[in-house]
């Protein structure tokens, strides 16, 4: 059954209605109606009292207090729960976008959550090897792989001077960011050495280079003809994976935060690989086919890479990529940095009637509570509606003297 099915049939319960107060009755009660599982789950809530899950017998005990006999802890609260078991969230999401901590098997947390839900995914795709997408040249078999398989490559998209404008851009932006402390660095560094993964944001701002790319032609062939001509440009940043890169960024798709899913794809990327992308230096991974609702694939675990292949492709390809894909960064074996810059097309429907940005005044907006701040977009939430480096939550607003523009590093060692 997919998440779409189990969604629409869950209203039935009410997220609103549950509360903390009835939500181990609720468990229980979903808990016993399902088949057996070789596993313990303690479900720490945050606003109501800890409970174990016993997979196995089908039943709820009150206590969680013991972590040491369970498969998995998971930290969330009562609400989130509910809207796990009526198939309103993704577990994958909650904690791809960390409104539920794991500790434990993340494996056996996600299997858990899609148990209470009722739904069951493979976590790959069966398609011969063979027969999957490779570098090409010709759009109208792009298309066809995009649609099959939910990718493309298109090989020698920039041309070489380009392509080394480009990169050099990058490697600049990205040691002076780093130098004045305001990179968004993803995961941990060893020792002295800086996280693997370094990001940057709206490069719109950063540069001549980056401005001059949103006239490529594949935009119009591949962004516009899938989405609308109307569609816009969520987001433009690098993304740089260095030596051990990892498991840092778990899998994901980007409308991973839509509920109830819906069928269709609310937007695409386009990648550029600035360096040859290969399995070795971490090459964007996806899972083949997890686009498609009836092929039913999703991660038995975002932070494992089973199911997933690398889209290997030379300096210069294009990278595309359907909005409903399983895929993160791969992990780089390499000592060399692997980089690569991406553009994330959405359609229109995603902004609202009015742009409240440009149709609120500035002292108005200033006014409002966090509240209504959040009512009015101005709130980083999942993945959309970032300014810089905000996360999650954040509540985001329009501060000209902190956005960060062309910048190029005292010294000029860039790499
Ligand atoms: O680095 C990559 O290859 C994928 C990037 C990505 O998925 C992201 O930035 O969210």
């Amino acid at each position: 059954m997919s998440g779409s099915e189990i969604a629409g049939g869950a209203s039935a319960v009410r997220v609103d209605t549950v509360g903390a107060a009835n939500i181990h009755a609720r468990l229980a009660s979903r808990v016993s109606a399902l088949e057996h599982k070789p596993w313990r789950v303690r479900v720490a809530l945050t606003d109501a009292p800890a409970l174990v899950v016993d997979c196995r017998t089908c039943t709820v005990v009150d206590d969680g207090t013991s972590e040491s006999a369970v498969d998995c802890t998971l930290e969330l609260s009562s609400l989130d729960l509910e809207r796990i078991i009526s198939g309103e969230m993704d577990p994958r999401y909650a904690f791809v976008y960390s409104s539920m901590k794991v500790t434990g098997s993340t494996s056996i947390a996600t299997r858990f959550g899609d148990w209470l839900a009722g739904v069951s995914y493979a976590s790959a795709w069966t398609a011969p090897a063979n027969r999957l997408p490779v570098p090409t040249r010709d759009y109208d078999a792009a298309w066809r792989q995009l649609h099959e398989f939910g990718y493309a490559l298109i090989e020698g998209a920039l041309p070489p001077s380009q392509l080394a404008a480009l990169r050099a851009r990058v490697l600049e932006q990205a040691a002076a960011e780093a130098e004045a402390g305001c990179a968004d660095f993803v995961g941990e560094g060893i020792g002295d050495e800086p996280p693997p993964i370094q990001r940057s944001w709206s490069l719109i701002n950063k540069g001549s280079e980056f401005v001059e790319l949103l006239d490529h032609p594949l935009i119009d062939e591949f962004a516009f003809k899938s989405l609308g001509d109307d569609c816009c440009l969520g987001g433009y940043w690098f993304l740089i994976a260095g030596p051990g890169s990892g498991e840092v960024i778990p899998l994901h798709t980007d409308q991973l935060g839509l509920f109830p899913p819906i069928q269709g794809n609310i937007g695409l990327n386009m990648a550029f690989a600035l360096d040859d992308f290969t399995d070795a230096n971490g090459a964007t991974r996806v899972v083949p086919g997890s686009h498609l609702p009836g092929n039913n694939i999703a991660p038995a675990d975002p932070f494992s890479r089973e199911g997933t292949v690398p889209m290997e492709a030379p300096a210069g390809s294009a990278l595309l990529f359907d909005s409903r894909l399983w895929h993160t960064t791969g992990s780089n074996r390499t000592d060399t940095k692997r980089h690569g810059l991406f553009l994330f097309f959405n359609r229109q429907w995603m902004r609202p009637i009015e742009n409240p940005y440009f149709s609120t005044h500035p002292s108005v907006l200033e006014g409002l509570s966090d509240r209504l701040k959040g009512l009015y977009g101005l709130r980083h939430t999942n993945n959309l509606g970032r300014v810089g480096s905000s996360r999650m939550g954040d509540l985001v607003e329009f501060k000209p003297d902190e956005i960060i523009l062309k910048m190029t590093p005292s010294s000029s060692a860039s790499h």
